[in-house]
Order: structure tokens, then sequence, then C-alpha cells
């Protein structure tokens, strides 16, 4: 007798091995998704609810485990999808096989195109977002492409190298940097995004927490808005968004970049990122912002110890579950400084390496500033992910 291990995806390596077994490619693939492992949190919990999960948990063979107005759930996706069925055969109290049911159809979705203003761009393989910072003190390619002329050149290389997308943004982010007033953003921005849009024809998203920047940008080709504050420094900024049908990148940050390193305390980092982002999520679907137009960023680096970044890429299905396009941004940053113990500028081998194990949990977008480097890593990632059947993850 033999035992072997399905090593790898498991949905994808159990489909592959029914399959070589004879049965029906489609039915092989309905049963290895259902057979996917899961382990869910459910909380707040009264007393009531907790004892119905556990009882239908013991009676689904799910584990359970619970505590304090809390309940976790482990077991595969077709027995936690049971525990979800609305109507009078529900097994659970409405508001809870709700709170699932809402759950599993976000976990299940695999989203594999952002809409923008302008075009549908595709996410079956990886996407590389081009950094172009038009500023004199960004804090690693500060004053590189501060002249509309350098701009374009160096959005032109990026193109060469392989981005999908150009993201332009004419702020410092990092802590501690001086915040330049809206005229002078938008003296920086504009013109790049112009040129950009204009000669290179990719997709031009604009990195900006100010309404006035996006809207002008939008109106001069930009088709995203890449915000760092998840729309809640401006309150005019969804609906600019909305407006325009942009696509928009919400990025999880707790404060203010100037106060943002005192608030990285969290007590359990995946969960506590991917809830707030849930809820800036929804709070842009009230705006009237489109779903498909929406894609989620944990915002490495942004409140955050390189702890923290760790944790969060190790976790980041955690992320992905909530059924959006993932983007991260470890580009050159002090965790992966902290991790090689290399200096800025050598961070580049470091920052494609993030992206891969990125790539390996869920995420589709990448914002780096070494296009090349990220470009060629991910071909590899894409290329695994894609031998396993697992494309569509
Ligand atoms: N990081 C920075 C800026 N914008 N946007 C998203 N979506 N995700 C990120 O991780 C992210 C971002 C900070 O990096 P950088 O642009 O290189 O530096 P600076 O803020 O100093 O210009």
């Amino acid at each position: 007798m033999r035992v072997t291990a399905l090593a790898g995806d498991v949905p994808a390596a159990l489909a592959s091995v029914l399959a070589a077994h004879g049965v029906e490619a489609a039915r092989a693939e309905a049963l290895a998704a259902g057979g996917a492992p899961l382990a869910l949190l459910v909380e707040p919990l009264d007393d009531a609810d907790q004892a119905a999960l556990v009882g239908v948990a013991a009676r689904s063979g799910l584990d359970c485990h619970t505590g304090d107005g809390w309940a976790v759930l482990a077991g595969t996706l077709a027995r936690l999808g049971g525990l979800a069925r609305p109507g009078p055969d529900a097994l659970l109290p409405e508001r809870l096989s709700l709170a699932l049911g809402r759950f599993l159809m976000d976990a299940q979705r695999a989203p594999a195109e952002w809409r923008t203003a302008r075009r549908t761009i595709p996410l079956e393989r990886s996407c590389v977002v081009g950094i172009l910072n038009v500023t004199p003190d960004s804090f690693s390619d500060g004053g590189r492409h501060f002249t509309p002329s350098a701009a374009l050149e160096g959005a032109r290389m990026m193109r060469e190298a392989g981005a999908d997308v150009i993201d332009v943004g004419g702020e410092s982010t990092r802590p501690g940097a001086g915040r330049p007033d809206e005229a002078e953003e938008l003296r920086r921005v504009l013109p790049a995004v112009r040129a950009v849009a204009e000669e290179t024809g990719l997709p031009v998203s604009v990195d900006t927490r100010r309404s006035r920047v996006a809207e002008e940008a939008l109106g001069a080709g930009a088709e995203i808005v890449n915000d760092v504050s998840g729309l809640a420094h401006d309150p005019r900024m969804a609906e600019v968004v909305r407006a325009a049908g942009a696509g928009v990148v919400l990025m999880h940050m707790r404060g203010e970049p100037q106060t943002m390193d005192a608030l990285a305390s969290y007590g359990d980092v995946a969960a506590e990122v991917a809830a707030e982002l849930a809820a800036c999520r929804d709070r842009a679907l009230e705006a009237g912002i489109a779903r498909e137009a929406i894609v989620l960023d944990p915002g490495l680096g942004f409140a955050k110890t390189p702890g923290h970044n760790l944790e969060l890429l190790e976790r980041l299905g955690t992320v992905a579950a909530l059924g959006q396009p993932v983007m991260v941004g470890p580009s050159r940053k002090r965790f992966l400084g902290a991790v090689t113990g290399r200096p800025v500028d050598q961070r580049d081998a470091a920052t494609a390496a993030a992206c891969v194990a990125a790539r390996l949990r869920g995420a589709r977008l990448f914002r780096v500033h070494d296009v090349a480097a990220a470009r060629e890593a991910l071909a590899v990632a894409d290329a695994v992910l894609g031998a396993a059947g697992a494309g569509s993850r």
C-alpha cells in the first residue's frame, strides 16, 4: 500500500489526482473545490449563536473552537457551505447563515480583471505597476523623475521592462515627509500624467489622497486612483472616483503618514487589516463605486512594523478572501532592509522575492520600482501556479 500527500495547492492537486484516476474533468474540479480546506473566525457571537454553531459544527463534521464571544470553524468548503444554506432547511439562525454565505461567496470570487475608466485590465497573469514618483523627496527614487521629460523617459523604460500600469505620485508618504500643498501637487502630477498617458498608451494611475488632484489627473488621462488613505482622507474622493468610473486602489493605513508609525499595534494583524479593508470596500460600494473597479492593498509599511509586514505577506489569503483583486507594494521598503541587511538602493531582488511570496498567497498586482526584476520573478510564479492548474487563484 502507498500513501501520497497531495502537495502544493490542495484543490488543484486533488482535481489533478481525481482526473488522473478517471473522474471526469468538470466533476473532478467541482469535488476538488468543495474539498478546499478552510478555517474561519466568527465574531462577535452571543451565547445562543455560539451554542447553535457548536451543535451544527459537530453534526457537520467540522472542527469548532470557541472562546468568549467567538468561534473558529475548520473544515472543507463543501461542509462550511452547508452551514450557509438559507430558507426552511437552514441549519443556523439567519444572522449567522447570511454572514457565512456572504463571506463564502466573496471568498470564491476569483476576480480575473479590473475595470478602470478607460479599459478592463486582465489579471490572469500578474499585473506589474511601475512606480513613477514625481517628487523631490521619495524614500528611494526622490528627484529622479521630477521633470515631465524625465517622468516620460522613466515611464517608457518601465513599459519596455514589462509594466502593465504606471502609478504617478506627487506626494511622498514616507514617515516624516513634508507635504506639498495642493497647487504644488497638481503642478507635479498633471504634466507627467498627461505625457505618460498620451505617449505610452499604458493605463495611468494617480497616487493621491486629494480629490481635486484625482479629478484633474483623471481629466488629463489617468484612469485609476490609488489612494493610500482608502478614501478616508478627503470626503469628496469617493464621488470623484464614482463619477469618472475610475479604477481605485483602496490601501490600508492607520492615521496619517506623519502619525502612522505610532499606530502599528494589532492583536492579529491579518484579521484586523482584512476587517478594516472590508469596511473600506463596503463604504466604496455604498458610495456607488462598482465592485469590479476596486482593488485592495494591505499597505505594507503603513502603520506596520517589519514583523507585521512579513506576517501580512504570509497571511495574505485573509485579504484575498474578501473577493477583490489584491495589490501589494513591498518595493524597497524598510522591512526588506531588516530581512536582508541591504540599503534602500539594493533591495530590488528582495522586492521581487516579496512579490513572488505575495503571488503565491493570492496577490495579483505588484507596485514596484524595478519593473524588469519583478516581471521576471512573477513570470516564474505565474508559470508555477499555471502548471499546478491553479491559474485562477
Ligand atoms: N506605498 C507607497 C506609496 N503608495 N500605494 C499603494 N497602493 N501601495 C503601497 O504599498 C504604496 C502606495 C510608498 O512607497 P513609494 O511611493 O516608493 O515612496 P514615497 O511615498 O516616499 O513616494
